[in-house]
């Protein structure tokens, strides 16, 4: 019965482990300009703790194995090893400070550091369930938004609340498909209106939680044009699974030229 349970624990744990070193699970390639940093974090997370992890299930198969029931085997008590819970205490802390450390900089500087002048500012609000985009037109401004305005059955605008006796109301465009110009950073400010979301853009190497109350600014520089996919990475309710889309990386020219269309559209309502 001991060897049958070290097989079946190695087992496990090999073959769990064959779809990392294969890359079965892993995320798209990565289109921004972080990717390569947090990919190369991502790396060195997985094989540290993958040795760790395959070290530990084999030694725990072998230990099954070890001490299995055996005739006249006597219990004993233990009053543990001190030098070697400090060891293990203190390889575990370095280990997790340490990676923490490593990947601060890659996780500080999509949040942290300003974005650049020049970049593109787009508001992402998480509703149930839908996400809605909004730009601030030619100044630059988003306006007010009130919960008193909001018509979630009406969309766009009206599911944000937009004030519309707010002058900076004028040329806001609030559309459900996300455009960005490539090779320019992008400003998001992220919002939540009703419970939390989690803004995931897999390829852009993108994710963060939409919180009911904050405004949270943070950014990233599109590499590639394309078509990417996005989804709520935070379960929020029954429609939840709806909460997906596709963000289009597009040339300025053609940017420039979806922005005007929009507020064209606006301006003939
Ligand atoms: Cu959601």
């Amino acid at each position: 019965m001991g060897l049958a349970l070290l097989f079946v624990i190695w087992l496990i744990t090999l073959a769990s482990s064959w779809f990392f070193f294969a890359k079965t699970w892993w995320m798209p390639a990565g289109a921004s300009a972080a990717a390569a940093g947090i990919d190369r974090q991502f790396a060195i997370t997985y094989a540290l703790m993958g040795i760790v992890f395959i070290a530990a299930q084999l030694a725990l198969g072998l230990f099954v194995w070890k001490y299995r029931d055996k005739e006249r085997m006597q219990s004993h008590y233990s009053h543990g090893d001190t030098g070697l819970e400090l060891i293990w205490t203190v390889l575990t802390a370095v280990l997790f400070i340490g990676l923490n450390l490593a990947g601060a900089k890659a996780w500080s500087e999509q949040r942290f550091a300003p974005a650049s002048p020049d970049a593109i500012k787009v508001e992402v609000t998480g509703v149930q369930f839908a996400w809605y985009f909004r730009y601030p037109g030619p100044d630059g401004k988003f306006a007010r938004v009130d919960p008193a305005n909001i018509d979630a059955s009406a969309g766009n605008e009206a599911a944000l609340g937009l004030d519309t006796t707010d002058p900076a109301a004028k040329d806001d465009i609030v559309t459900g498909t996300m455009v960005i110009p490539v090779d320019r950073e992008v400003e998001i400010e992220l919002r939540a209106q009703d419970v939390i979301h989690s803004f995931y853009l897999p390829s852009m190497r993108f994710k963060q939680d939409a919180v009911p109350g904050l405004i949270i600014p943070m950014h990233f520089r599109p590499t590639q044009v394309g078509e990417y996919e996005f989804a709520c990475a935070e379960l929020c309710g029954l429609g939840h699974y709806k909460m997906h889309g596709v963000l289009k990386v597009v040339s300025q020219a053609e940017y420039d030229k979806w922005l005007q269309e929009r507020e064209a559209e606006k301006a003939a309502q």
